[in-house]
């Protein structure tokens, strides 16, 4: 990528392009324009700024014949853009400059803007750092997925239970988008295959439209911009004016009801399925309306259809997008006069799946009845899909099987590469869930281990940290992050460290102030900030955490004036509103958190926090601040992480298990500066073997049974004892993800923890050494190695 010159943005030009958009665009006068008014106007100008790149990049493309990369997503979870686009254009300071001539707050204006939240977790933020560093890595691309009008829900807490309201980023405008009516789609579902000459025919029951909504997403520097392409279900017929006329006003509305379903709401649920009906019509609508927008960009090209795995690579993120292959197939063969083993090749060749999951609940499968009646075609196509694959393997290795159409399967079946996401779990992956087919097709495995973008992650959310790093190293870093090594040298030098550690304290005052203004409460800058933020699940083991800190209280009760390290415990997270132990989970924390906070014997000692509705912003402020990340999953069971690799990034050393991620994150922080503990994969899956573990485990742990004891008696609970019996039923007699076997060594790396904190100088340069080695967990390597090794995808340069 040669390195041109930005168009120079002043602060004077930016400021008279946000007043003539606040005039002409927005239609307010200055006196009477709202902080809504003024964010429109300045995202508006600054979009303006987005465009040349973008069609600077799509010409390049189109003249170069470059192969574009289509990745194919349920979900992104995009947050705020305005920072993410005054960063990306190096115009943060004229924008701050501008708002500030215009008498208005930039800073104010950022925070106005809803986060963009069409996501759950760590698959969706994934999907947003890789478009972020596609177009830094200048590889022609394309986000594929869906415009929920509402995206992951808003969680509250009432008495300390979540309860949730539907999310509404869209009932504002979204001043990034550009609306493309010409690019629409006709989606069908339903109905019967018919026969003709050989031929087959799909009679659909239902059509609905798919229409495009484009995002530009811009690079570091402004060097390339590609496409973040949403789709919207849209009526065919947007109004049936016969039932109008016929007095009947709702059933008028039917078939616009009926469109807009489909892309009404994200699916709040994170490594589960549920195999409900709108969410395959969901999967299909948007995998449809990508490949024939797709083929349709190919082709208004000039180019060949037998060439089209030169020119396009389709990544499939997780088994959502999974159909592309039998619609691919489909389409080869009804439009472009394939034969069903050319177009299965040809689309084995264009398409390539990452799974992201072992845990079994999260495996896509559909009832064959329901598949077959919404996609008939499609269950065909599978099905030969299905005889091709069993005849060239001589296995027994199914796609569909006792009455389930397996998602997993026909990826794997249908991908030419397929990836784990750590050395980990691409192993596991290998071991077990597709360890038949891995047999099968030997070459097909390999491991793409997630990665971060350091823009957002850093350059942006710590502007502390990231002048340290600049004055220190130079800039370049941001870019290229592997030359954070060069901190290593910096290591052992007093003034280096003391500036480090007061970025941290920066980062730590501003989070205290943020929670001050939100909830109320004051912290402690000095204390330890221990932060666990994630989704609510039994894997990730926020039970573990918050069963420590009530053995911590009781140590801190039993003897109040030792030594004892102070520590803020802050947890963020959602749980899936159906899933009753986890929202068990977050109860017991606020609970605990309401008894502690309030015990005059410990609470400047111990303090637990849990921010209501944990988003990507939140993120943004939270792990800037953090001392200590809680990565403590049973092994085996998360795939990589990402937030692990923001937090150490961030100079916030971790306490974890060998499970994801966590185990390449050791090796490059070293050893010494990562806390580790734990059963590994392989023990723990041992241990299950062993009959009665748990009770055993808690039996011979006095700290934990004098945890469980308390629950059990109501300590938490104003004497209720029975609010908490399933988490404690659930531990005895079960545990499957040991958090009785771990607890012990849990809590005394934790009190290694906080005798290294206490060493000032020590707990510093752990922090730093963090930071210093993470440089290759930029999502940039990610992409990169994706390009070389599964896309064959160049960057232009
Ligand atoms: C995995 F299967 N992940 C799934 C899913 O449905 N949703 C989801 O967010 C996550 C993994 O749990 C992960 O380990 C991983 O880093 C991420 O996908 C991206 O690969 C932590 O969030």
């Amino acid at each position: 990528m040669k390195d041109q010159d930005l168009p120079l943005v002043t602060s004077e030009t930016l400021r008279e392009d946000i007043s003539r958009h606040l005039k002409l665009s927005i239609g307010k006068d200055p006196n009477h324009a709202s902080l809504y008014d003024w964010r429109m106007s300045l995202s508006l100008a600054l979009r303006d700024r987005v465009v040349e790149p973008w069609f600077a990049s799509t010409r390049k493309t189109y003249e170069g014949k470059h192969k574009r990369v289509y990745y194919l997503s349920m979900e992104f979870l995009i947050g705020r853009l305005i920072e993410d686009v005054t960063i990306n254009l190096d115009v943060e300071e004229a924008a701050v400059q501008a708002m500030a001539d215009l008498g208005q707050d930039y800073y104010k204006v950022v925070v106005d803007e809803p986060d963009a939240a069409l996501g759950n977790g760590g698959l969706g933020r994934l999907a947003a750092c890789f478009m972020d560093s596609l177009a830094t890595l200048a590889i022609p691309a394309y986000g594929y997925g869906i415009r929920y009008e509402h995206g992951l829900f808003e969680q509250h807490f009432e008495g300390g239970q979540q309860t949730e309201t539907a999310e509404g980023w869209l009932a504002q405008r979204h001043a990034w988008e550009f609306e493309r009516p010409e690019v629409a789609y006709k989606i069908h579902f339903g109905g019967y295959v018919s026969e003709e000459n050989g031929k087959s025919n799909w009679n659909p029951a239902e059509t609905v439209l798919a229409s495009a909504y484009d995002t530009p997403i811009i690079g570091w520097k402004g060097q390339w911009a590609n496409t973040l392409r949403l789709w919207a279900a849209k009526p065919v017929k947007l109004f049936d004016l016969e039932s109008f006329n016929r007095g009947d006003y709702v059933g008028a509305n039917a078939p616009e009801r009926l469109a807009r379903t489909i892309s009404r709401v994200l699916y709040p649920d994170d490594t589960t399925q549920d195999g409900k009906e709108l969410r395959l019509k969901q999967e299909y609508f948007f995998t449809s309306a990508s490949i024939k927008d797709l083929l349709r960009r190919f082709l208004a090209e000039g180019n060949k259809i037998e060439d089209l795995h030169e020119h396009v690579a389709i990544q499939l993120n997780d088994t959502h997008p999974a159909i592309a292959g039998p619609e691919l197939v489909r389409l080869l063969i009804d439009k472009h006069d394939f034969n069903i083993d050319d177009a299965i090749e040809m689309a084995h060749k264009c398409l390539a799946y990452t799974n992201h999951t072992l845990l079994p609940e999260a495996l896509e499968r559909w009832p064959e009845d329901l598949f077959a009646r919404i996609l008939p075609r499609h269950h065909r196509i599978i099905q030969m899909i299905q005889d091709r694959h069993l005849s060239a393997t001589g296995t027994d290795i199914r796609i569909i099987e006792h009455g389930n159409v397996k998602m997993g399967e026909l990826a794997f079946i249908m991908a030419h590469k397929v990836n784990g996401v750590s050395a980990l779990h691409s192993e596991l992956v290998k071991e077990t869930v597709f360890a038949d087919l891995h047999k099968a097709y030997p070459n097909r495995i390999l491991n793409q281990t997630n990665g971060i973008t350091p823009r957002r992650w850093l350059y942006s959310c710590n502007p502390a940290l990231r002048n340290l790093i600049t004055e220190t190293i130079g800039s370049g870093w941001e870019a290229d992050l592997e030359n954070l090594q060069d901190l290593n040298a910096h290591l052992d030098d007093a003034g280096f460290l003391q500036a480090y550690a007061a970025a941290k304290t920066t980062n730590k005052v501003r989070l205290a102030k943020w929670l001050k203004d939100r909830n109320g409460v004051t912290l402690d800058t000095s204390a330890m900030f221990d932060i666990q933020i994630k989704r609510i699940h039994e894997y990730k083991r926020q039970h573990l955490n918050i069963l420590e800190t009530i053995a911590l209280w009781n140590d801190i009760r039993d003897n109040p004036t030792a030594n004892w390290t102070p520590r803020v415990k802050i947890f963020g997270g959602k749980a899936a509103p159906g899933y009753v132990l986890a929202k068990s989970i977050i109860r017991l924390i606020n609970d605990v958190a309401a008894t502690i906070n309030n015990d005059p014997v410990t609470r400047h000692l111990l303090q637990v926090v849990y921010p209501e509705n944990y988003n990507v912003s939140m993120a943004e402020v939270l792990i800037p601040a953090s001392d200590l990340s809680e990565q403590i999953s049973t092994a085996g069971k998360e795939a990589s992480g990402t937030g692990n690799m923001k937090l150490s990034l961030n100079g916030s050393p971790t306490i974890g298990t060998l499970d994801g991620a966590n185990v390449e994150i050791r090796e490059h922080v070293g050893h010494e500066n990562f806390f580790l503990f734990g059963l590994t994969a392989a023990q723990a899956q041992e241990k299950r073997g062993d009959h009665g573990y748990s009770r055993r485990a808690i039996e011979a742990s006095p700290k934990l049974s004098r945890v469980l004891g308390q629950i059990g008696a109501g300590v938490f609970s104003n004497g209720d004892h029975h609010r908490y019996s399933d988490i404690l039923h659930n531990l005895y007699e079960h545990d499957y993800f040991l958090v009785s076997c771990d607890f012990d060594e849990y809590f005394a790396k934790q009190r290694e923890v906080d005798a290294v904190y206490q060493d000032v100088n020590h707990w510093t340069r752990t922090a730093a050494a963090n930071t210093a080695g993470m440089g290759w967990f930029s999502s940039d390597r990610t992409i990169r190695s994706y390009a070389d090794h599964i896309w064959d995808a160049k960057s232009v340069t």
